[in-house]
């Protein structure tokens, strides 16, 4: 019998070859990602054509550091993780501090680098650097990809390891060589989607659960901490409802700003040190004991502390603690709702004179803040800059804060209406994270507005791409608290070094920022009084929703910094 023509085609199947770069783009999108970041070089190329048949965006940007963080910043507001691809020697180098970033901020990225090709190993080929040596301190895994047959492998394998305990970035380099070769597609293995990874949502140990639960119903002044990994675990509703369950006070720092919305009955935010002097049970939910918490020496010496966090190298650092749990806070506090179950009644009554004077004090602290809020002075007082955002926001806007001291003010009046409606650096307090973010988080939710608050220093950084977000219809609503200066540092250089020797390598310049944003196809405005902060927000928002991103450029006084900052509490 005659072979039919469709037996023919199906062996030739068997024997059909692909290439490194399109084994890349498969497991990428066997991961679902759906957009890279990326700055070309001739190393990823074969990627780029991969990425073409799969369907995958290219989004390439002006700065390998703003690739990595734009897939950073797209990781934290999708819940998935990001894809960065660069060159390699400098592409690598570029992006090692959006790496290092999302590293301590422990947010999922698979960053690929190029390198030369294995046959040309350590004899000074183009661009060759020791990028796993590099890399490996600040990714979860970093490795070298030496089979063709294995890449899509690989990138799943380094996929799986940004979930290990807290989530982290993953790098990958692949040798040209490797990448170009093209191998029987048969002899590739292609981890399928959704089949080489687990559920992270781990709840601990079950008698853990219940000490919680008998620790919390017996407190009489317990408050809780509720940090970056609340947004990590997405455990916004069990959040919720063990607050409102157990009737506790609750601050937020971190991606946990936003989780209980404003004039929440348990949300609290100016009373957080009087919380932690006077409290007998303190909860800290996904956050270390690191600068933020004074390590740990903030809190009360002889209060019973319980700690919460995805990684178990976290739990008990730098602070005794009571008890401590390591998994998924959103398994967790609800497990713990369920079994303080019924035993709250006598607990949560019992305090409400303790939730009664912390709203007290909440008050009167935000009432002393209030003349500068509403301050008239010009130049204009960076407060009343924050005041005006945080009337501004809605809903559905997503703030992002990227500068020195504007933005630690800021924290004091801007609160996000919803979970996940906050991003900061986190813990490297990295500088020009903003246009990236905004990118980043305009691509994942493109039903948001996007906010970004810069230093005029910060925005300096990677302003360049705001250029990027004109070009790949981006927008977001950019403002900027212009002090003409690194103010931050400033404002410790001159506490120790006096007026004339304190004012040295830290003066920007005046620049007129809106006209950079208009050289780059975007809208502008420059802002000098009060009063006109307003009108110009709301046209830099008609602006942004009829899809052309926006900068607004205050100027604001030098001479007024945040409490923190004067008293330099970030180095304590
Ligand atoms: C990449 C990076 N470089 C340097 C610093 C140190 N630093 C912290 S705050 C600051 C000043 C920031 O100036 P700006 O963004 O204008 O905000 P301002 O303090 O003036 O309000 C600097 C340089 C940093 N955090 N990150
Ligand atoms: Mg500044």
């Amino acid at each position: 019998m005659a072979t039919p023509a469709s037996d023919i085609s199906s062996k030739s199947t068997t024997s059909e070859k692909i290439s490194g770069g399109h084994l890349v783009a498969k497991a990428l999108k066997n991961e679902g990602i759906e957009v890279i970041w990326t700055l070309c070089g001739g190393h990823i190329i074969d990627i780029y054509d991969g990425c073409l048949d799969e369907g995958i965006d290219i989004i390439d940007v002006r700065h390998e550091q703003v690739a990595a963080h734009a897939a950073d910043g797209y990781a934290r507001m999708s819940g998935k993780p990001g894809c960065a691809i660069v060159t390699a020697g400098p592409g690598t180098t570029d992006a090692m501090t959006g790496v290092a970033n999302a590293f301590r901020a422990e947010s999922p990225f698979l960053i690929i680098g190029g390198q030369g090709s294995l046959t040309q190993h350590k004899m000074g080929s183009l661009q060759d650097l020791p990028h796993v040596d590099m890399l490996t301190p600040i990714t979860k895994f970093a490795a070298t990809v030496s089979s063709t047959e294995r890449i899509a492998d690989m990138v799943s394998m380094a996929f799986r390891e940004c979930y290990n305990g807290a989530p982290g970035p993953s790098f990958l380099e692949i040798p040209r060589d490797i990448l170009d070769a093209e191998v029987d597609a048969s002899q590739a293995r292609i981890p399928a989607a959704g089949q080489y990874r687990a559920s992270t949502r781990q709840l601990g140990d079950p008698a853990d659960i219940e000490k919680l639960a008998d620790l919390l119903v017996h407190a009489e002044r317990p408050c809780v901490l509720l940090g970056t990994q609340v947004a990590t675990c997405r455990a916004y509703r069990e959040v919720e409802e063990f607050v409102r369950t157990l009737n506790i006070p609750a601050y937020m720092n971190g991606a946990g700003r936003g989780c209980l919305p404003p004039g929440h009955p348990q949300g609290m935010d100016r009373t957080r040190r009087y919380a932690f002097d006077k409290a007998d049970v303190i909860l800290i939910v996904g956050c270390p004991f690191d600068f933020r918490m004074g390590y740990g020496k903030r809190l009360r010496a002889d209060a019973t502390v319980v700690q919460i966090d995805l990684d178990y190298r976290t739990v008990g650092k730098n602070r005794d603690i009571s008890l401590g749990l390591v998994g998924d806070c959103g398994c967790i506090l609800e497990a713990v709702t369920q079994a303080a179950s019924g035993r709250t009644s006598n607990g949560a009554s019992q305090r409400e004179d303790w939730l009664q004077a912390l709203r007290a004090e909440e008050a009167s602290r935000t009432e002393k803040l209030m003349p500068e809020f509403h301050s008239d002075a010009q130049p204009i007082n960076p407060y009343r800059v924050a005041w005006e955002i945080n009337e501004f926001l809605t809903e559905d806007t997503i703030y992002i804060g990227d500068g020195g001291d504007v933005v630690t003010i800021s924290a004091q009046a801007v609160r996000p209406r919803q979970p996940g409606h906050w991003m900061d650096p986190g813990p490297l307090g990295t500088l020009g994270v903003g246009v990236p973010f905004a990118m980043g988080t305009k691509y994942a939710r493109p039903d948001k507005e996007v906010l970004c608050y810069f230093g005029d220093g910060a925005f300096s950084l990677t302003g360049w791409d705001f250029q990027t977000a004109v070009r790949f219809n981006l927008p977001f609503l950019g403002v900027i608290g212009n002090n003409s200066a690194m103010n931050q540092i400033r404002c410790g250089q001159i506490n120790k070094y006096g007026e004339q020797r304190g004012n040295v390598g830290n003066l920007l310049g005046d620049v007129e920022y809106s006209k950079f944003a208009q050289m780059l196809g975007g809208y502008g405005e420059e802002v000098r009084d009060p009063n006109d902060i307003r009108p110009a927000l709301d046209r830099g928002r008609e602006a942004v929703a009829k899809g052309q991103p926006a900068l607004i450029n205050i100027w604001v006084d030098r001479d007024i910094w945040a409490p923190g900052t004067r008293n330099q509490t970030m180095y304590k």
